[in-house]
């Protein structure tokens, strides 16, 4: 069913790091109105397609997006204002050609990333569908993924010295989507009381996630592993695992990796991740290694790729060219996926197919700034990837994507969908 645009607009908000964003909503023929929130990453990588923010000192450090408020209000809502769609592929190669650059760089892969999700909903919105189902078939058959709940934090998210950014719990041995939200909600409570207990000052990183003065990720994990147990679940592979984002990318400098002011070389990391794999539940292992580092992921690959799920952020941007450059290479076995990375919903779902058929998981991920919105529930969902992160289950921007999953779940057509890892 085509789909006819009315009126494409813009509106500067807030997103959860107090940064500014994009709010956008397109009308449609017949009235409705379809809305996006844009989000944005923190530890970004060098190949994501380019924000397009004012630069101007005097308003939020520079962070505004005036221009881009200007661009989506001007000359997208001109260009797209009347006309017809047959399909999401066929508007968003419309806004690629009219941004004409290979980065998005001109009208902003904020700006490209928000009027296309719009869309989406827009598409689903026309064929009186929910969102996710507008997915299906696609790609692999739609189910409930796996949530990582981010629920201690370091890196750049946090102000602590722990190098690792993320520390995942993931309840892969649950029945449910809302046993998982569960089992995440109660681990994260029996996390807050440990770390109380034991003196552990508790901030919080900006994905909600518990940010204690550690030093040695060693520590986090123990952490996580006491709390999955304090909680009256099972730490293992086949109950609650653990995932981590040590976004390795930040820590790496001249050919060394610092962690906790100790130097590594590739090797060093790669036999301390064979040991932390050894020692704890691990399940999925993502940017153990920098983005540059494609000699290091080729021998990290060999040496743990049958072992644990090994997913490329920083390293692939969600870019089907890296990805498909990688593959040719065996380097990693799993590709984080977040649109604002390459800036439109049809080259998400192309970046996923490369993977589907290359045999690499996806991973459906959240940024560090979120808004409300809730897309990646649906993305996930609706393209069966098993997998997704949205931070802690805890605080409203990462809260509302796993709500979504529960009010899937409880709606007619979803609630005969499995839940689990594929
Ligand atoms: C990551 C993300 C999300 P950011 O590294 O995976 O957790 O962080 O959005 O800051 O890039
Ligand atoms: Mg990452």
């Amino acid at each position: 069913m085509a789909l006819t645009i009315r009126s494409v607009r813009a509106v500067e908000i807030l997103d959860s790091r107090a940064r500014p964003t994009l709010s956008v909503s397109l009308e449609i023929a017949g009235g409705a109105v379809v809305r996006a929130g844009v989000p944005a990453g923190t530890s970004t990588g060098a190949r994501e397609a380019v924000e397009l923010r004012d630069g101007d000192p005097r308003r939020y450090g520079g962070q505004g997006v005036l221009r881009a408020v200007a661009a989506i209000n001007g000359e997208i809502d001109a260009a797209l204002a009347g006309r017809s769609f047959i399909s999401l592929a066929a508007f968003d190669d419309a806004l690629i050609a009219l941004d004409g650059t290979p980065d998005k760089s001109r009208l902003g892969a904020n700006s490209l990333v928000g009027v296309s999700i719009a869309a989406a909903r827009g598409f689903a919105a026309a064929t009186g569908t929910a969102l996710w189902q507008a997915f299906v078939g696609r790609l692999d058959f739609p189910r409930f993924p796996v949530p990582h709940f981010n629920i201690l934090s370091g890196g750049v998210q946090a102000l602590t010295a722990l190098d690792f950014q993320e520390c995942m719990i993931a309840p892969v041995g649950a029945p449910t989507i809302a046993e998982a939200v569960r089992a995440g909600a109660e681990i994260y409570a029996a996390l807050r009381s440990l770390l109380h207990g034991r003196g552990l000052v508790a901030a919080l990183g900006d994905e909600g996630g518990f940010a204690p003065e550690l030093r040695q990720p060693e520590a986090a994990l123990e952490l996580l592993v006491d709390a999955i147990a304090a909680a009256g679940y099972h730490p293992g592979l086949e109950g609650v695992a653990i995932a981590v984002d040590a976004a390795a990318t930040r820590f790496f400098a001249a050919g060394t990796y610092t962690i906790a002011g100790e130097p590594h070389s590739s090797d060093d990391l790669i036999a301390r991740y064979s040991e932390m794999v050894g020692r704890f539940p691990i399940r999925l292992i993502e940017d153990g290694l920098a983005d540059t580092d494609w000699a290091g992921w080729e021998r990290l690959t060999a040496a743990l790729g049958d072992r644990v799920e090994l997913a490329g952020d920083d390293l692939f941007c969600t870019n089907p060219s890296t990805i498909a450059l990688a593959v040719d290479r065996g380097i990693a076995n799993a590709v984080l996926i977040k649109p604002n990375q390459i800036g439109t919903v049809s080259e998400t779902l192309h970046a996923m197919r490369i993977c589907r058929d290359a045999g690499y998981r996806r991973f459906v991920a959240h940024r560090s700034g979120e808004t409300p919105d809730a897309f990646i529930a649906d993305l996930a969902v609706g393209t069966g990837t098993g997998r997704l992160k949205a931070g802690a289950p805890a605080r409203g921007e990462r809260v509302a994507k796993y709500d979504r999953l529960l009010q899937i779940a409880a709606g007619d057509a979803g609630c005969g969908l499995t839940y689990g890892l594929r």
